[in-house]
């Protein structure tokens, strides 16, 4: 867990990439880390999104698992065409959750950042996030509504009630988020130990944000733009989902954290 920063001089040499501890990865021309980053991507009939969603990616990211959910389009056949050495984690259950859930259990890397496959989230963002990690966060928290984020994707219903459960959240836990129900986050490897995640579908997000803040890990959030999905429809369903994230943030709050009796496992094979 060490990163490399040098000033914005330009009579610098160029970054050097190896360091006692193997390679470094130059970033960006400000900073170079030596942590391997996954990207994990839960894609369910993603196809043609998926172009956008890779050219977006970084070309120093170590790996990128993409969670299929039982695509019934080509969703596979592009991800390994656009990206021949992308592991593919085949999903068993059911729901967002459920993949990421999978997908961390395949990842290699120390840092591990979620990206959502329909062209949502820009790529060009992960060097924030890693640099928040680099810089000592343990989690980070993507916002669209802390300055310099936005979205255009939500809709007025859901900005609302994400509103509402932000609020709730921040009031119950002690957190002081600005943006509760969002995708595109990033943290160290090791806070799975600590959050041991036990969910399904789209309240993964808070159960992730709820329990971090529990576990008293450090959390910056990251100013995050959301565009409009590029190809097909949310699979998000704003009144249903939103009562799950409800549920969970009530269970949460009458629950002291208790690890499970297995950590999460991978539930399909990794190629
Ligand atoms: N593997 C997998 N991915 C899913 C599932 N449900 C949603 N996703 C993915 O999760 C991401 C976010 O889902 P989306 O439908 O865009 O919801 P929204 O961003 O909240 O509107 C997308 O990349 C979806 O393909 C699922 O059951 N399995
Ligand atoms: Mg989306």
């Amino acid at each position: 867990m060490s990163s490399f920063l040098r000033s914005a001089e330009t009579d610098q040499k160029p970054l050097t990439p190896v360091s006692a501890e193997g390679q470094y990865r130059p970033v960006s021309s400000h900073l170079a880390i030596a942590p391997p980053v996954s990207v994990v991507i839960p894609a369910m009939n993603e196809a043609e999104n998926l172009p956008y969603v890779f050219k977006t990616l970084p070309e120093w990211i170590h790996e990128v698992v993409l969670v299929d959910g039982n695509s019934t389009d080509d969703t596979v056949a592009v991800a390994r065409e656009l990206r021949p050495d992308v592991k593919v984690v085949e999903q068993r259950g059911k729901g967002k959750g459920d993949a990421l859930i999978s997908g961390f259990a395949a990842c290699t890397g120390d840092i591990i950042v979620m990206v959502d496959a329909d062209g949502s989230a820009d790529g060009a963002e992960i060097v924030s996030y890693v640099s928040a990690l680099v810089g000592g966060a343990d989690f980070a928290k993507g916002s669209r509504f802390a300055n310099g984020g936005g979205t255009d994707d939500m809709t007025p219903v859901r900005k609302l009630g994400n509103r509402v459960l932000t609020t709730v959240v921040n009031a119950k836990f002690g957190a002081r988020y600005t943006d509760l129900c969002y995708g595109y986050n990033a943290f160290w490897r090791h806070c799975l130990d600590q959050i041991a995640l036990d969910c399904n579908g789209f309240e993964v997000e808070t159960l992730m944000n709820i329990r971090v803040v529990k576990a008293g890990l450090k959390v910056q959030e990251i100013p995050s733009h959301e565009y409009n999905r590029i190809h097909g429809v949310s699979n998000l369903r704003a009144v249903r989902d939103g009562f799950r994230v409800l549920k969970v943030i009530l269970r949460e709050r009458s629950t002291r954290h208790k690890r499970p009796a297995r950590p999460a496992v991978i539930t399909g094979e990794a190629s």
